[in-house]
């Protein structure tokens, strides 16, 4: 194919040349409904490229216009074939040494056959990478899409050939009108690493389904159902659950049904997490889910799980493994879990982004309720309009991916940010956005503590069901007692979860309880701060910061070396620091 005459002065001197890739933006808006489908996987090994200056986005080298007129080559810049290999999905920084501290643009490519039936419609869906990623399917632009921890989907059915190339970029430059911005305290993993599939579907599919009991009534034996279609047609749609003998018609029309019903769950609890098969079909579509029954609810000060008042035993968690960054496996995945369990908890605090779904598929099977978040973490560009339509749609993303969790009961819409008017505006709208999409659940967020004034006082609590607070009182702020004189100051009407406490320790290093960096000292404050919450009657839950030990470039001391070291655990899990036993304590004693 011939390249036009004057391409490569182009190719160097255009400024913009991202503008065009800002079409086809891909949105929570593409998501398709995919639990229980048939899947084919391109995770495995692709060819990549590190490019730096993103080359491949100037010049258009997806295009592959190799040849002149005469057939001659021209001369080029990349080797798609050639290039060395990386198995995805996976962070590039820990595949590489000479990776470990990169951050930009990377080009993934590989070919794969398909073989399209007739009538069918496919997608290629991508289960997170960060943060922009830009995909192009034999030779053309496909699509688009920012944020580094949600899936998003596109349709190839009409680009794809017998063989095909496909080739990705995926940019992960910090940037501060970003979802985070360009500062936060865990570090910053590159590359696809969540799972690449393909998804064949019908010409009409199921496209969104939701299942759970009726929110609008405090009824623990009606369920109601959404479903909503690909097209905006009419017809019928069947929902069946063997287990509760529940087989239903739902009338659809223009692509939306709702129907309401009544059955028999056994209520989803953490010590009962019993998850139903669900079946639902359309036409030639079938899609299957496992889903547990269980209602949230907030009344006055107490948080009820199924109407009984529970208190959430939690600790914080980052998604980091040493060996292989964000790219856990479900091993991993399992392993924290059970370490949440054996601290004694019912509760985690998934922070400070959406991590893999399979975490709350495989909490639903343990018991453990989770608080989910979006990562509107520190000093987001509050009056931007972009930046708030990218954390909306990761929040939509967010609740999309996971409505049918039943471990999932708190959407968290960010962390620690200073309560100004442009972040109140943006953060109370994105409250609205959950809860207008979801009804089932509590919203909440992490905010930061009024210490000049010694009280809990976020404008955000408003807007919030639960308030999540941060308080390092012992640590941050070394005089302990500021917390039982915010506690005292405060009366908040809602529920109160501390969704961080904490101290650096450095595992096996030992000192008095003044040592700051000792498992001592970090002992002695988890024993203050458990003592102290423990009487406060508003204070219906906590997620001390952290399980384990992660990665962070903020922390350069010698005794943290790159690492915060807040964790119960070390980073590699094996080892349990001695305030592991302190919360352990409490949490097996609490009633
Ligand atoms: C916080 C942040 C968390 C940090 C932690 C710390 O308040 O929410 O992301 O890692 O403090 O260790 O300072």
């Amino acid at each position: 194919m011939k390249k036009e005459e004057g391409y490569f002065q182009e190719d160097i001197h255009k400024k913009d040349y991202l503008s065009i890739y800002e079409e086809k933006k891909i949105t929570s808006e593409s998501m398709i409904f995919d639990a229980g489908r048939k899947k084919e996987s391109l995770d495995g090994y692709w060819n990549y490229g590190v490019d730096q200056y993103d080359t491949c986005l100037r010049a258009k080298w997806y295009e592959e216009r190799y040849y002149d007129e005469d057939g001659r080559p021209y001369p080029m810049d990349y080797s798609f074939d050639e290039w060395p290999t990386m198995k995805l999905p996976s962070c590039f920084n820990m595949q590489r040494e000479d990776l470990k501290l990169y951050e930009g643009s990377v080009v993934y490519t590989r070919t794969f056959y398909y073989e399209r039936k007739k009538a069918e419609r496919v997608f290629i869906k991508i289960g997170a990478a960060n943060y922009t990623c830009r995909i192009f399917l034999n030779g053309r632009f496909v699509g688009m899409h920012k944020g580094g921890s949600t899936p998003f989907y596109v349709e190839v059915t009409n680009d794809l050939k017998p063989h095909n190339r496909i080739i990705i970029t995926c940019d992960n430059k910090r940037n501060s009108l970003q979802i985070p911005m360009e500062n936060t305290d865990w570090f910053n993993y590159g590359g696809i690493y969540r799972s690449i599939e393909i998804i064949s579907l019908p010409q009409v599919f199921i496209k969104d389904f939701r299942i759970s009991l009726d929110s609008s009534e405090n009824s623990y034996t009606r369920i109601v159902s959404d479903i909503r279609l690909s097209d905006s047609i009419d017809g019928t749609a069947h929902i069946t659950i063997p287990d509760l003998n529940v087989s239903v018609e739902v009338s659809v029309k223009d692509g939306y049904g709702h129907v309401s019903f009544e059955a028999e769950p056994e209520l989803w609890t953490p010590d009962t997490p019993v998850c139903y098969e669900v079946m639902a079909e359309f036409g030639e579509d079938r899609i299957k889910d496992e889903v547990g029954f269980r209602r949230i609810s907030v009344m006055g000060n107490t948080i009820c799980l199924n109407g009984t008042p529970v208190f959430l035993k939690g600790i914080s968690c980052h998604e980091e493994s040493i060996t292989n960054g964000k790219a856990l496996t479900d091993e991993e995945r399992m392993e924290n879990l059970l370490l949440a369990k054996e601290l004694g908890c019912n509760y985690m605090r998934l922070a400070h982004y959406p991590h893999h779904d399979n975490m709350a598929r495989m909490a639903d099977k343990l018991g453990i309720l989770l608080w989910e978040e979006i990562p509107v973490y520190w000093a987001i560009a509050f009056d931007n309009p972009d930046t708030y339509e990218d954390a909306k749609n990761q929040l939509l993303e967010l609740i999309k991916r996971d409505y049918n969790r039943a471990s999932v009961i708190i959407w968290s819409v960010g962390n620690e940010n200073a309560d100004t008017d442009s972040r109140l505006g943006f953060m109370k709208n994105l409250v609205l956005s959950a809860k207008e999409l979801d009804t089932t659940r509590l919203v909440s967020a992490a905010c930061l503590v009024d210490y000049t004034r010694k009280i809990i006082a976020d404008r955000l609590g408003d807007y919030l069901d639960i308030i999540g607070i941060n308080e390092y009182c012992g640590w941050y702020i070394p005089d302990f007692d500021t917390l039982p004189q915010i506690l005292e100051n405060s009366a908040p009407d809602k529920p109160v979860i501390i969704t961080e406490f904490g101290a650096d320790a450095r595992a096996g290093h030992r000192g008095t309880i003044y040592d700051k960096g000792s498992e001592d000292c970090q002992a002695e404050i988890y024993r203050k701060q458990v003592e102290t919450l423990e009487k406060i009657p508003y204070v219906k839950g906590m997620t001390p910061w952290i399980l384990y030990d992660f990665r962070c470039p903020r922390r350069l001391s010698v005794l943290q070396n790159y690492y915060n070291l807040k964790g119960l655990c070390s980073a590699d899990k094996k080892y349990k620091k001695m305030a592991f036993y302190v919360l352990q304590d409490f949490y097996k004693n609490l009633k």
